[in-house]
């Protein structure tokens, strides 16, 4: 199929010219430093190189808090404008070619269509994410007391049935995994009785489980805490992970990094996911409170990095069926979308280039001795190291651009979708 790239290959490659000598001259020298820790820095870059994250659809629109949205001129509000947007942070990035889907929110008549609309503009479709959290207009019954562990059963029918329509229409999309997040819990002691609520999440998980093709993995997603303040039904991946062994080997855990109550090892629960052979795929954001809407890597990078070690692990010493989904999930409160979208797949892909670097010999020899500070020093090595020429050579060899935030900004995107979008209405918007 022929390519509608969003943006001018000219534009890029003149953006280019002009950085290239300086980066030759970066890479060069960091193949050197690296050369002399027996490390190929061309291997490194051909592993950036097959890296790659998904994008979510709603993260293309500016997000908002409870309380407000700011919005800005030339975000987009459909499925079709999004993807537009999704193709300019890939075509940039180069390590964006999928987008992650919502439905309802990208609901559209014909979706070969869309899917052929997303391949003209160089991307795919990764896990679908079914909404059971809100009302949608028209809707028979609400979801306001839970969804899939809603104590009436015909609520809970109907969110079985939505979660079966997000598999077909991912099919259609040529997608092959189902991220389940609910927002089902309670507010007050007593509210629900705690286990029966987990009884009735698991047997209507079970129905849509039972939906899923062959090759099809269920992603369950939990979360601490909101829009429930008090207990949710699949509040940690203790919960997740019992419920993704209950329902069988095609569910996994997906593990949204906000989604923890502050200063939790997360790397330590996705060591422990991928032990089971039960992870299935990452949120990736960034969170100073237990919020899940920062950029990702922005406040606390190393923890990025620390994930990423033991996902190299895990690569290392696979077990059942380890592939996992890599998605960012994240709300652009302050910042255009595009450009915070593009810097977070930059912290991600960077966060897993590091973690290639460490000297994984060393690390086992220095833990077996039990030397405590080699170790750690082993780890500090790769993570102090600045790959930022690696990635960036990837990305100009991919067609990207070598500072893909600037080359942006330079093209006027969003200037040029301010007069042709239509604008969006205030108000608050979670996301
Ligand atoms: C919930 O906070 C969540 O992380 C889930 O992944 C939702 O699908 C997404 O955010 C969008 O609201
Ligand atoms: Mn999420």
């Amino acid at each position: 199929m022929a390519k509608e790239l969003p943006l001018s290959v000219d534009q890029i490659e003149s953006h280019n010219a002009a950085r290239v000598e300086a980066l030759r001259d970066e890479y060069d020298s960091l193949g050197r430093a690296l050369g002399r820790r027996g490390i190929d820095i061309d291997a490194v870059k051909a592993r950036v190189a097959g890296f790659s994250v998904a994008v979510p659809s709603w993260g293309a629109g500016r997000g908002g808090t409870r309380f407000a949205k700011f919005p800005i001129a030339g975000e987009p509000t459909t499925i079709h404008e999004k993807l537009a947007d999704c193709a300019v942070i890939h075509q940039l990035s180069t390590v964006t070619p999928r987008v992650s889907p919502h439905f309802p929110w990208d609901k559209v008549r014909d979706y070969a269509a869309l899917r052929e609309e997303a391949a003209a503009l160089g991307l795919g479709f990764d896990a679908i994410n079914s909404n059971t959290f809100q009302d949608q207009p028209g809707q028979k019954l609400s979801y306001r007391d839970g969804s899939l562990s809603a104590g009436d059963a015909g609520v809970r029918a109907q969110a079985v049935e939505h979660n079966v329509e997000c598999i077909e229409i991912g099919r259609q999309l040529g997608a092959s995994a189902l991220t389940v997040w609910v927002g089902d819990g309670t507010n007050f002691p007593g509210q629900q009785d705690l286990a029966k609520s987990l009884d009735r999440y698991l047997e209507a998980a079970a129905q849509v489980y039972a939906a899923l093709p062959d090759d099809w993995r269920m992603l369950l997603e939990h979360k601490m805490f909101e829009p429930a303040f008090y207990s949710t039904v699949i509040s940690d991946w203790g919960s997740s992970i019992l419920a993704a062994q209950e329902l069988g080997p095609k569910a996994k855990c997906l593990v949204d990094l906000g989604h923890h109550a502050p200063n939790v090892n997360i790397e330590q629960i996705v060591a422990r996911l991928h032990r089971f052979g039960k992870l299935g795929g990452f949120h990736f954001n960034d969170s100073k409170y237990g919020d899940d809407d920062l950029d990702s890597g922005s406040i606390n990078p190393h923890q990025l990095f620390l994930v990423f070690n033991e996902l190299i692990e895990a690569e290392l010493n696979p077990r059942d069926g380890f592939d996992p989904a890599y998605m960012i999930d994240q709300s652009h409160n302050v910042t255009d979308p595009i450009e915070s979208m593009i810097s977070s797949a930059e912290a991600i892909a960077g966060a897993f280039a590091k973690a290639s670097l460490v000297d994984r010999e060393a690390l086992a020899a220095a833990q077996q001795a039990n030397d405590t500070m080699l170790a750690f020093l082993t780890l500090r090595k790769a993570y102090r190291t600045d790959v930022s020429p690696i990635l960036a050579m990837a990305r100009m060899e991919a067609g990207g651009a070598i500072d893909a935030v600037v080359a942006y900004r330079d093209s006027g995107w969003r200037a040029r979708k301010a007069q042709e979008r239509m604008a969006v209405g205030l108000g608050a918007g979670i996301v």
